[in-house]
Formats: C-alpha cells, structure tokens, sequence
C-alpha cells in the first residue's frame, strides 16, 4: 500500500545495506530520502578495502542481492573489484545516484522527542524523521598496540588502508595477522619476487573452499537462462545455511564435517615441525574460518617465513620479537582487523533526556531484533548487535533487516504515527532468548574471537536462518511505544 504520508528519511551509507534500503524504499513509495554517503563513490567495504587478493569467501551467488541476480560473476569465489562493480552497476539501474549526496559524513544525530537533527562532518544540518544506519559492521579498523610502531621507518599501514603507491617488489615485507584478511594478502604477495615475514601470533584454522572460473560457456547460458543465476543463489544459500551456519550454532555433524576438513587440510603441511606451528589450540571455528585452498601452499613458498607474532617493540625498520630475534622491514603490513562492536559509531547519538548511545552501550551493544534501541526512537540499523555475521552471507542478513526496518516506518507513513521505539522489555527478552542459546555455540567454546564482547557473550546469532527469518518476519506492534 502507497503511503500516505511521507516521513523524512535519512538513510547512512551507501554500501551494499544502504543502497538496498534506497531500492526498497523506492519500492514501498516512500519518496522524501535521501543518502548520505561519507565516500566519493557507492559499495562500502568493496569500494574501501582493495589490498591485493582481497575476494569474498562466500559464493558470488549467493553474495548477491536476491532480487538482482547476476550472470556475469566471473568465478565462484568474487574478487573485491568485481563485488564493487557489480554494486555499482545495482545503483546505475536503480538510478540510485539521484538519491545520494557523496563525501556527506554524519557525525551526530540528536533526537527532541518528535525528530532527528543530524550533523555532518562539514557543520551542516539537516531535520529528519527517522534515520537509518548502514554504517557496514568491519570498517573501524584496529591497530595493534605495538611499542614504536607509529616511528616504523618503512612503509605502514593497515589492510583497509592500503597504500598503492608502495611497489612491493625485491622488498622485505612484514605482515601482521592472519584472519581471513592476512590469509588473502599472504597468498597474493607469496606469488611476488619478494620476501615476506608473516607474524604468527595464533594459528588458525582452515578451510580449503575450492575457488573456480566460470567459463564463458556457462556464463552465456547464465545470461539466457536467468534461473540458473537464481538457482545459484537458492543452492549456495541452502548449503551454507544447513553446513557452515548449522555448524557453528550447535554440535553435531555438521561440525564434525567443517571440522575434519579443516584438519585434513593441515595435514597436507608435509614438515612436522611446521605443522606443529600451524596447529591451532583451540575447536575449528570458534574462530572465524579462513576459507582458503592456498594458504598453506603459501606459507611454505621459500620467499615467506613465519616468525613470533608476540611483538615487543619496533625500532627504526626492525621489529623485536619476544622470542629475542629481530626483523629488518622495508614495509610493514596490519592484517590486524577491525572494532567488529562499533557498528555505526563513531557516530553520536543522543536522545531528549541527553541520553548518549555510548554510555547505553557501555557494558557492550545490545537492540531490538538486531536493528533498533530503546530510547533511540525512529532510529534503526543494519548489520547491529546479534545479527548473524559469522553465519551466513551479509546480504542476506541485510534483506531480511531492511524489510523489517521499512515495515517500521512504514506505521509512520500510514496512520498518525510519529515516532516508534524499541520497548526495554521487548529488548531484554529478545536479547535473553538469544544469550540463553550461546553456550552451545561455537564461539564460546575456547578462544578470542571477534565476535565476542566484553562480557564474553558472542554479538552473533545462536539460531538457524530460517529461525532469524522468522523472527523478523514482521514488526509487532506490542514491542513499540508509539507516539501520534
Ligand atoms: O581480522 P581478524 P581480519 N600482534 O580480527 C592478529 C571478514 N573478512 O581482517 O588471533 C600480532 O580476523 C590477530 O591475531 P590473534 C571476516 O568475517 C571477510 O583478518 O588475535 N597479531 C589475527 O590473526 C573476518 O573474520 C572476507 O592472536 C595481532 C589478526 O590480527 C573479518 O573480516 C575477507 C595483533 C586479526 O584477524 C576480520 O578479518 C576478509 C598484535 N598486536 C575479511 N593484533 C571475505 O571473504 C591483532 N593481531 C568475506
């Protein structure tokens, strides 16, 4: 049903969440939004993060919004570039860029009781209704809190940072950290004329996702035949969703599978020594999962060593090791992640009482059905506390969050209603039903891990797919105060 209203909108970001907010929106009728986008382009993560190697770890596919499948993907596994020309090619047809203001940071929003006052970086304001954030989840990255390393005298810099002007080659490079990121840039820098250190300071487990090109053949068929593009996506969806998300939530074979595998692919490190340093302590995938077929090839290439990631000091271009060796660097690389419990910050919220988000979020993030706080009326988000980020893929998360989010503000455009907020009860047994199904979980079974928080509580999702489908189905009612 059109709205007969049209509240004020102000979507955060135009990355892949943001951009599918806009094309919804655009769908449900809503007319009077627009999105602030603090880069100079669309894509988010995609158009941010472009060290070498970088790919997505989840099948192209299903890393796909549903609604705009694509038969172009050149290989199961999408390079970075790809993803981003892909979204691009998303805001083209939808004619997103009408709706978008570019290098517009929001850094504040503050709400009176009946609306949003929202500040951007350049002093400028603007009043809106509701606010949507979709800030991404990984995009505050995290640097190590190594002695000297602000004075490293080579180049440095973070993966999400990346310095192309840096030529790599005939160098001694370092890198530190080796989550899925550091696994991609190691197996890509391996492949140069040039010797790399690799920081080791916790092995992790491995999975050997096969990569493969799609031939021209079956893209041509995938350009005729578009359900096949669609079965893609049913396909890859149904197999994450009953291996990878299942095995991760609860024991069973799932698990045992996942986890064999890993296994099985360390064995394929020939020197027992060597193995014995890649050998995990802890359950595969309590960390998340490296999804690679090369990295233990590699690792083993005569260009890379791996060296004690307990760090010291650096001083000058060397870095001190625990272990008492030292190591001279041209370049140094941090593969060092991300603040995953920021989400949307550092932007500042604050409510009519002079409520900041900050300080209800001080013991660690907490919302609605992963999208809406109390005491933040008309202000929603994507990608927030206990979605499923180590389940399945982003996108589809995100499609279920947004509809849920429009079908909120879509009580604004019906009837008299002018502001809708998460209840605190509804809040604490949502999050109550969620914590009460962690210990199962495989996050909690002996490790750090991103996604856990302060309180040692993983801000992940417990249940299945279906189930967080479900409990977004729609929003009710009766977890809202409403005001007219
Ligand atoms: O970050 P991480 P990431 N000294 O936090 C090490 C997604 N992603 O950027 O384990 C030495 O996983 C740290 O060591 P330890 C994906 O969801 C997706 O790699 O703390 N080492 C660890 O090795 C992923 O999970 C794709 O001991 C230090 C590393 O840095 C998420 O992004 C591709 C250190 C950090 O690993 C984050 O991955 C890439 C120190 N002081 C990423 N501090 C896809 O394909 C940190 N480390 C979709």
């Amino acid at each position: 049903m059109a709205p007969q209203r049209q509240p004020k909108i102000l979507i955060v970001g135009a990355g892949m969440s943001g951009m599918l907010a806009a094309i919804r929106l655009i769908e449900a009728g809503f007319t009077d939004f627009r999105v602030y986008e603090k880069g100079p382009d669309v894509g988010g993560t995609w158009r941010v993060n472009t060290y070498p190697g970088i790919a997505c770890d989840v099948p192209s596919h299903y890393y796909t919004y549903k609604s705009e499948p694509n038969p172009n993907w050149t290989a199961r596994l999408p390079q970075g570039s790809e993803i981003q020309q892909y979204l691009v090619d998303v805001a083209k047809k939808h004619a997103l860029h009408q709706f978008i203001s570019f290098d517009k940071e929001v850094v504040d929003c503050q709400h009176d009781g009946k609306q949003w006052t929202v500040t951007l970086q350049d002093g400028e304001t603007l009043i809106v209704d509701f606010v949507v954030a979709c800030c991404g989840l990984l995009f505050n990255p995290t640097y190590p809190d190594i002695a000297g390393l602000d004075e490293f005298e080579g180049d440095c810099f973070h993966s999400a940072r990346w310095d192309h002007s840096v030529s790599f080659e005939g160098k001694r490079v370092g890198l530190i950290g080796t989550g899925s990121t550091g696994a991609q840039i190691m197996s890509n820098l391996a492949k140069l004329k040039l010797s790399l250190t690799i920081f080791l300071r916790t092995p992790q487990w491995v999975f050997p996702l096969p990569d493969r090109e799609y031939s021209s053949a079956e893209k041509t068929l995938a350009k005729w035949f578009p359900s096949i593009a669609r079965f893609g996506h049913f396909f890859y969806r149904v197999t994450f969703e009953n291996l990878f998300a299942k095995a991760v939530i609860k024991p069973g074979w799932q698990r045992r599978l996942m986890g064999w595998a890993c296994k099985k692919n360390l064995e394929s490190v020939q020197d027992p020594n060597l193995r014995a340093r890649l050998t995990p302590d802890f359950e595969p995938l309590c960390k998340r999962l490296v999804m690679s077929d090369s990295y233990y090839s590699s690792i083993q290439k005569e260009n890379v060593s791996i060296a004690d990631g307990d760090i010291e000091k650096i001083s000058g271009n060397t870095v001190f090791t625990k272990d008492g060796q030292q190591h001279e660097l041209d370049v140094l690389v941090l593969a060092t992640g991300y603040d995953a419990h920021a989400y949307f910050r550092p932007m500042n919220l604050k409510n009519k009482d002079g409520v900041q988000l900050n300080d209800l979020w001080s013991e660690g993030p907490f919302a609605l059905r992963t999208v809406a706080v109390p005491g933040f009326p008309n202000f929603f988000f994507t990608l927030g506390p206990q979605s499923p980020i180590g389940n399945f893929s982003a996108i589809s998360i995100v499609e279920t969050q947004i509809d849920y989010i429009i079908e909120c503000i879509a009580w604004a455009g019906q009837g008299s209603v002018r502001t809708v907020e998460a209840t605190t009860q509804a809040t604490d047994e949502f999050n109550k039903m969620v914590y009460a199904a962690m210990p199962d979980t495989i996050w909690v079974s002996g490790c750090t891990n991103w996604y856990t928080g302060k309180k040692g509580i993983p801000s992940a999702w417990p249940f299945t797919g279906a189930r967080f489908r479900e409990e977004l189905k729609a929003p009710r009612l009766e977890e809202f105060s409403v005001t007219h």
